[in-house]
């Protein structure tokens, strides 16, 4: 593996031999490997990244976004007096001067420094960290206000369009590719049902009252790297998926990774529970983040905000588990179906505490 990774990284701007190389972190998504560099007697440690093609169809136009975004935050965290190489991440370019790399496969790579000395999390282990990581995905946001959103490439199509998602969930129901339909039939009708809110978002928008901001779209907790020694976080990552989007789907998304009692893919839906004061300690943090930056129309669409993401992700889970597990990775048969159902169960449960979960974010808004 060593030396087909040896290959690649003599593609981009820096000298040295592999001298370690590990897959890493749980992302469902790319293929991440830490590898250790050393060059003249020191080491030095990055992260190397295949690009999964199947999922980014334009892998090219993705670094382009990536590229732009992480200089403007260069910028910001250096205006602030941070420190640029810990608190975002750091694309190296290819010694021609590319965001990324093909290699002979047609395979895309990139390569970025690793943040030293940093941890990512797939459960909440201190409250206190969950506010912090909602303080740095408002701040996330806030930095962001000013970047041109029109020179942003949409790296996929609908990522977010939660109808869009029920449509795609319909189609695998139909074609029930891996005859899985009969084990699932509960977990469609309880899509079905919701096929009128799945639109709610959507229409906000069309009214106006809901605008389209740079948004990062996948923030959950293991996108944060918090610091090993301070405990706080560090730097946001995953930029794959920063387009224009819903701010509410940014809180959203963290609400439903976050404020819950179980593991994404616990399959004992009896330990699966929402968690409405890990909720309340986000929304305080999300909204003292945003820095005044969120209308009045965001932070009622809010509660909503997070019922929809865990709701089209839920949804996202079960197409593909009847599409035969293709695009989320498992590590294990059935694990998707266990990821959709869990995530229903969120569902069901901040359903029923809605009247709460707006109470909460008045009590921090006073809207
Ligand atoms: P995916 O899209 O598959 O989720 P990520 O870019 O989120 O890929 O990376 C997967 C994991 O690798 C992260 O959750 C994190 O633990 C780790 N990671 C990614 N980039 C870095 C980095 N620059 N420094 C340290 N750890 C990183
Ligand atoms: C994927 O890439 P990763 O693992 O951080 C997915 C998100 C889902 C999430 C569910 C590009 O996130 O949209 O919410 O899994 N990313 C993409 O855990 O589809
Ligand atoms: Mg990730």
């Amino acid at each position: 593996m060593i030396k087909e990774l040896q290959n690649v990284l003599d593609g981009f701007q820096i000298d040295g031999q592999i001298i370690f190389a590990e897959h890493y972190g749980s992302g469902h998504i790319n293929d991440t490997r830490r590898v250790i560099v050393k060059n003249e007697g020191k080491t030095r440690e990055y992260i190397l990244q295949k690009i999964n093609k199947k999922v980014f169809k334009n892998p090219v136009e993705l670094m382009e976004n990536y590229a732009a975004v992480t200089s403007f935050l260069r910028e910001g965290i250096i205006a602030r007096g941070g420190d640029p190489d810990r608190e975002t991440l750091n694309p190296i370019k290819t010694r021609d001067g590319k965001n990324c790399l093909m290699d002979e496969e047609g395979e895309y790579w990139r390569l970025v420094l690793f943040v030293t000395d940093s941890v990512s999390y797939d459960k909440v282990e201190r409250p206190e960290q969950f506010y912090d990581s909602a303080v740095a995905f408002g701040n996330f946001q806030y930095l962001l206000r000013n970047f041109p959103a029109h020179t942003l490439n949409e790296t996929i199509v609908n990522f977010h369009n939660t109808p869009d998602r029920y449509r795609q969930l319909m189609d695998a129901v139909k074609a029930d590719k891996y005859g899985r339909l009969s084990e699932v039939e509960a977990d469609v009708e309880f899509a079905r049902a919701r096929e009128e809110f799945a639109k709610t978002l959507e229409i906000a928008h069309a009214e106006g009252k809901l605008p389209l901001k740079v948004t990062h779209n996948d923030t959950k907790l293991n996108n944060i790297l918090f610091d090993k020694a301070s405990g706080k976080p560090l730097c946001v990552i995953d930029l794959d998926t920063i387009m224009p989007g819903y701010s509410v789907n940014d809180f959203g998304d963290s609400i439903r990774f976050g404020a819950t009692t179980a593991l994404e893919d616990e399959s004992d839906l009896s330990k699966v529970n929402f968690d409405i004061s890990l909720y309340e300690l986000y929304v305080k943090g999300f909204i003292e983040g945003a820095n005044g930056g969120l209308t009045d129309g965001e932070l009622d669409l809010l509660p909503i905000g997070a019922i929809m993401m865990t709701f089209e992700c839920g949804m996202r889970f079960l197409t593909d588990y009847l599409s035969g597990d293709t695009y989320f990775r498992t590590s294990r048969p059935g694990q998707n179906l266990d990821r959709a159902r869990n995530q229903f169960k969120l569902v069901s449960d901040m359903e029923k505490k809605l009247p709460e979960m707006r109470e909460i974010v008045k009590k921090y808004s006073q809207i």
